[in-house]
């Protein structure tokens, strides 16, 4: 039985403490390395599988690079507001507040056993009034900017949530991001944050950063950049006109009748007497669906006409007005010129109506000829790719890359039409009508309207004694004491804002307040926060690329716009970690039965066999399903290690004093020792540290195989166990940090320099090469590394096998490639 185990992970976690081993130095952030994880929910369920497979291995990474010479930077702290306690408080009675903090407690300590180089003393809680006071200044700076607003418009409502939520948290079925249940649409007066005043920066910054494509890609499509053109159609026997936004205007000609979304201002003023019951009870139906089911492709379309009529303003044609849920009123301009003739949607709607279907496009090869009627029939409708323009006067035989420029420069002409760029980016909704988050610090009064509260005054603490049942309405609102205030401006009675802020508000700056989180007089210091960002290195789940990523870049491009940050982006560098699943293969849940407890490995097997199996088990960036066979191979490799440490250790003790050259199997061992700290250094570098470990194991094997061999000089045989050592330390710190006491090494093993690879002990003196007879390999032979090109001519010739082969032929020609094989061309 290995004498590895918990013991020690305890002793050098309470030295390393004690020693402040991993204190950042503020003095010294020239050579500064910020690696920041996602900071973790502090939840019921506690510290999983999946947190460990996070932050484990990114400690294995910062750990080489602060032995490479690194100040390391590496904070811990939790997201503590959200919905997942208040729940819970509404289940079991236990308030949120004592829940989250009895959960950091314990979380605290998961953490702390894992025996990472975090800084602790740079902890933020964001459910704390020192960190929510932050919270609270940001959102006031938003608001003095006038990036943050209140509107009266249709949001996105759980109903079993009972709050509204961000576009961001609906996923693409039309559920809630967090329960699961289907998100409906309810017109509330709600906060925002302006997020699209950034949505040119946001999209092109991204070219810009090392993160995962699929991830860069998925902000691209949410941002959603549009080039079209709106074009402004009137209305028949009326003064009103409206435009619609469109990114074929080229296909103008095409338009058989226009759709407005049914929200629509517009819709009241245009709908006839006789058609009003069907439009208001349509568009009450179409309230109830959410954005997305609206625009589902294989959804049935629906709609119902208004009783009046456009005039395209391209050719003069008369058209019917509808409404149909498929057309978004938050979208372009909620409005829609119809081509069926070249649009799935709108080919759909047609044909179910009876409306006509003009084509105006066709295959850039066609030739084109004959009647309208007969290019209509042509039986490839809808035609939704690019081609050139017919059926339409002056424009007809243009490629639709000119129509659209020569169609639009005609409607500018007459004040019909310019060109748009549209972003399906929409602001970010903030508030939220529940208990357990941070108060908007505003006051509502009737005079003054809202008004910040007073920056001394932060911050507006969120009170503990509040009945917190969820039902629709704020649960502040019902707090007498909390909600009656005198306006801050006029005096007179005025009430706070009872809404409290979305937690991806408090995760949009935690990565600025942990650098200077005891900071009481500012959110945080614009020189350190300068220096120490941005981030070099973020590592967390995918789940968050259109969310809490996005809101980030936001935040730190505003904050940047107001002069408290001097750089663009808050992360250079992202990886996200794969998930690891439950031996199932299943994703790990309690209801499944299939969940890891980290705990009760961590007791069996220690930290650092744990972290390892992690390491080693799965590549980083995909997971795996766990196995307990896997983490005992990896029991069973560390008991190796340190029998083959052990064994050094104690032939060391032996005198000796050789400074002859390397002997073979001495190099042999050198061989192993500069390759392995080659690939160590390489993949880890890479996060690849399943690799990493595949050559500390080949290491591993010639240490063994030479640890006991007489011929192995014990002097050389120390280097090589303080490089092993070295090595090893950031993948198994506790481990490494005992062998190297027990080396006789100084405290610590983190404080020496990583191994540098010696590339003349990567050259073999001898290789093998293939011979080859007029392609075929008929032979191979060991010969020294460093032959000319004669003596491997001749070392081939002699070869016994090869003479056979040549048996009753002549050498015409030799070919030699050096270190690889000698091909000889004989008939
Ligand atoms: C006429 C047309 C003809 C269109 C054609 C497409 C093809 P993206 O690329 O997403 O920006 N559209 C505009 N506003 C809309 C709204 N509020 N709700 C639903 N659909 C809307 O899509 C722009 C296209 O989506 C626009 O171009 C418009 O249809 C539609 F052969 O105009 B198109
Ligand atoms: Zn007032």
């Amino acid at each position: 039985m290995a004498k590895y185990n918990t013991t020690i992970d305890e002793k050098w976690q309470q030295k390393w403490e004690q020693t402040n081993l991993y204190k950042f130095d503020e003095n010294n952030t020239d050579k500064k390395l910020y690696v920041l994880e996602m900071f973790s929910y502090p939840s019921g369920s506690q510290l999983h599988a999946g947190h460990w497979f996070n932050y484990g291995p990114v400690d294995t990474w910062a750990r080489m690079k602060k032995m490479q010479g690194y100040n390391v930077f590496q904070p811990m702290g939790f997201d503590a507001f959200g919905l997942p306690a208040e729940n819970y408080a509404i289940k079991t009675g236990v308030h949120p507040k004592d829940s989250t903090e009895q959960n950091i407690t314990t979380m605290e300590k998961q953490l702390k056993a894992m025996g990472a180089m975090f800084n602790w003393d740079h902890e933020v809680v964001t459910c704390r009034p020192d960190y929510y006071k932050w919270t609270q200044w940001l959102f006031l700076k938003l608001f003095e900017k006038g990036l943050a607003y209140r509107k009266k418009a249709p949001v996105n409502w759980c109903p079993s949530c009972s709050t509204v939520l961000a576009n961001e948290q609906v996923l693409v079925d039309g559920s809630c991001e967090r329960c699961g249940t289907q998100v409906t649409k309810k017109n509330l007066t709600q906060w925002f944050l302006k997020i699209t005043d950034y949505a040119d920066e946001l999209l092109e910054k991204l070219d810009t950063l090392d993160w995962p494509e699929k991830t860069k890609s998925m902000q691209k499509h949410w941002i959603g950049k549009s080039t079209g053109a709106e074009v402004t159609f009137k209305v028949e026997d009326s003064d009103i006109d409206f435009s619609v936004f469109t990114t074929r205007v080229d296909t103008l000609y095409g338009v058989t009748y226009v759709v407005l979304a049914p929200e629509n201002d517009l819709v009241g003023v245009l709908t006839k007497d006789e058609y009003k019951d069907a439009v208001v009870t349509y568009r009450d139906e179409a309230n109830k669906q959410s954005d997305i089911e609206r625009q589902s492709i294989t959804r049935e379309k629906t709609g119902v006409f208004t009783g009046s009529y456009a005039i395209n303003p391209i050719n003069g044609i008369k058209i019917p007005i509808w409404i149909a849920d498929y057309v978004l009123n938050t979208y372009g301009t909620g409005i829609v010129m119809a081509v069926p003739a070249h649009d799935d949607r709108d080919f759909a709607f047609a044909t179910k109506y009876n409306l006509p279907i003009e084509r105006v496009i066709v295959p850039a090869n066609s030739v084109i000829s004959g009647t309208k009627t007969e290019i209509n029939s042509l039986e490839d409708l809808p035609y939704t790719e690019h081609g050139k323009m017919v059926n339409s006067e002056e424009f007809n035989g243009l490629s639709t890359v000119d129509g659209k420029i020569a169609v639009v420069k005609k409607l500018e002409a007459q004040n019909l039409g310019t060109e748009k760029v549209n972003f399906r980016l929409r602001d970010w909704l903030v508030s939220r009508q529940r208990y357990w988050g941070a108060p908007i610090p505003i006051i509502h009064c009737d005079k003054c309207g809202p008004v910040p509260v007073p920056e001394d005054q932060l911050p507006v603490e969120l009170p503990y004694d509040v009945e917190f049942a969820p039902d629709g309405e704020s649960p502040l609102a019902k707090s007498a004491d909390f909600i009656n205030v005198p306006c801050p401006v006029c005096g007179s009675p005025a009430h706070r804002e009872a809404d409290t802020l979305d937690t991806f508000v408090c995760s949009s700056f935690y990565y600025l307040r942990y650098v200077d989180n005891k900071n009481s007089e500012k959110a945080f210091d614009t020189d350190l926060i300068n220096k120490m960002l941005p981030v070099d290195k973020y590592v967390g789940g995918p789940e968050h690329a259109c969310m809490h990523l996005l809101y980030a870049r936001f935040i730190t491009k505003a904050l940047r716009d107001m002069g408290y940050l001097n750089f663009d982006e808050p992360f250079l560098s992202l990886t996200h970690q794969g998930l690891i699943l439950g031996p199932d293969g299943l994703k790990m849940s309690k209801s499944k039965g299939n969940t890891i407890s980290p705990d009760q490995y961590i007791k069996e097997f220690g930290a650092d066999v744990f972290r390892m199996y992690l390491m080693f088990g799965f590549g980083y960036t995909d997971g795996g399903a766990w196995s307990d066979d896997g983490i005992k191979a990896i029991g069973k490799f560390v008991d190796r290690i340190e029998r083959a440490v052990d064994t050094g250790i104690s032939e060391m003790l032996k005198e000796s004093n050789n400074e002859a050259p390397l002997n073979k199997a001495e190099k042999e061992l050198n061989y192993w020792r500069h390759f392995a700290i080659k690939g160590v250094t390489e993949d880890t570098e890479k996060l690849q540290f399943n690799t990493a470990i595949a050559r500390l194991m080949e290491l591993t094997n010639a240490l063994s195989k030479y640890v006991n061999e007489e011929t192995v000089n014990s002097n050389f045989l120390k280097e090589v166990l303080v490089d092993y050592l070295l090595l090893l330390a950031p993948f198994a710190p506790h481990f490494a940090e005992e062998k190297w006491e027990t080396l006789g090494m100084g405290y610590s093993i983190f404080n020496q320099s990583f191994p540098k690879f010696d590339a003349s002990a990567l050259i073999k003196d001898e290789i093998e090469i293939a011979i080859q007879v007029n392609g075929k390999i008929k032979s191979r032979i060991t010969i020294a590394q460093n032959l000319d090109e004669e003596a491997i001519k001749k070392a081939a010739l002699e070869d016994e096998t090869l003479i056979a082969s040549l048996e009753g032929k002549t050498v015409r020609k030799i070919i030699i490639i050096k270190g690889r094989l000698v091909n000889i061309v004989a008939s």
